[in-house]
């Protein structure tokens, strides 16, 4: 890699099993989510290009931390509060492909929120992700409410949120981690540290070189991790959550990753960045650091890989089938839960 790309963290850790104390078939297990994840986000990039939808917003580079988070909480029973960029993180929670599609498509049975949301605007009810709105880092304090409503019900369970580093600079990180702090809350949050909001590089977004730097003024731990390592993203969300299910309080956690594609389908980064810095963090590519490290430790073959990519092309391809086949909302439920329905006067 080379010396004059400055923004490449020094943090390239090496996949390391030796205190994780996870199971192969979960390890396997989280593999194939972090492939179905990355195989149905390469097919809304298509879709895109072929014109069949309007928007996509990518959780490709992302992978490791979001199945190193899903893994260290409990699915279904945590709050959740992501942000658009959790593509793995909802699937490995139990949102499904299908779910996906009709939010791209636009398409009625979208679940979250029957089409009227942009597509990543997750929530689901059955699975406790939270929905959010689109401004950014507002769901920092609302995870920090919910983790709040856990405590003062004497519940065991935790919230985690997600944000990226930009909107480390709202206001609302500032007054949901202080919150966390004062009483604490039995709160996780994971900032996805991919060094660009958008076109604006993370020196122009904050002084410090760490958002974990400020852990310390909430009155919180700050832990930074390598986020494109799957295992070293496991073990500190797993510390952090076991620390807020005991009563210690909050962790902010910086993932320190990479988005090796535009921000969204209607972003060029080719107007922001080199293509050799982008080509310098494919080489730390979550994926393909975990199927080696699988593959060293013969805990998958190069069979069951190709097994595993069979299955997700049928799976993407049946997602997308259903999608397509999906008829539109009926127009006169557009400003149904929008406003109030007249009487009449
Ligand atoms: C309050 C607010 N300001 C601006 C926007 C427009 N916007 C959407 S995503 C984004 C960039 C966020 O960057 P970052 O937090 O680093 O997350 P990333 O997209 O890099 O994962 C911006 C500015 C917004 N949605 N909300
Ligand atoms: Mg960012």
């Amino acid at each position: 890699m080379s010396a004059s790309l400055p923004s490449l963290p020094q943090i390239d850790s090496c996949l390391d099993d030796a205190d994780v104390h996870l199971a192969p078939e979960t390890l396997r297990e989280m593999f194939w989510q972090m492939l179905l994840a990355r195989r149905l986000d390469e097919r809304a990039w298509v879709l895109h290009r072929q014109g069949k939808i309007v928007f996509h917003i990518s959780g490709i580079g992302h992978e490791a931390i979001q199945i190193g988070a899903a893994y260290a909480i409990r699915a279904g029973y945590d709050y959740v509060h992501p942000y658009y960029r959790d593509l793995a993180l909802n699937l490995a929670l139990g949102y499904t492909p299908v779910q996906f599609m009709l939010s791209l498509f636009g398409r009625a049975g979208e679940s979250t929120s029957g089409a009227r949301q942009m597509p990543s605007h997750w929530g689901s009810r059955r699975l406790n992700i939270v929905s959010g709105s689109s401004p950014v880092a507002t769901q920092v304090p609302q995870a920090a409410g919910m983790a709040l409503a856990c405590k003062l019900r004497g519940e065991d369970r935790i919230a985690l949120t997600t944000l990226g580093e930009g909107s480390t600079s709202q206001g609302d990180f500032y007054e949901g981690l202080n919150w966390a702090g004062i009483h604490h809350l039995p709160l996780v949050c994971i900032v996805q540290n991919n060094i660009y909001a958008i076109s604006v590089p993370l020196e122009r977004q904050m002084a410090v070189p760490n958002v974990a730097d400020r852990a310390p003024m909430f009155g919180i731990a700050g832990v930074i991790v390598d986020g494109n390592d799957v295992l070293a993203c496991y073990r500190v969300v797993k510390e952090a959550v076991d620390r807020a299910r005991s009563g210690g309080g909050a962790t902010l956690i910086e993932a320190k990753t990479y988005r090796p594609v535009p921000h969204s389908s209607d972003d060029d980064d080719r107007s922001y960045r080199s293509r050799e810095e982008v080509n310098a963090w494919k080489e730390r590519d979550p994926i393909v650091r975990f199927r080696s490290y699988l593959l060293d430790k013969s805990i998958l073959t190069e069979q069951e890989i190709a097994r595993y990519e069979a299955r997700a092309r049928k799976e993407v391809d049946a997602a997308q089938a259903d999608a397509e086949a999906a008829p539109y909302p009926p127009p006169q439920n557009a400003l149904g839960a929008v406003f109030a329905p007249s009487n009449g006067e």
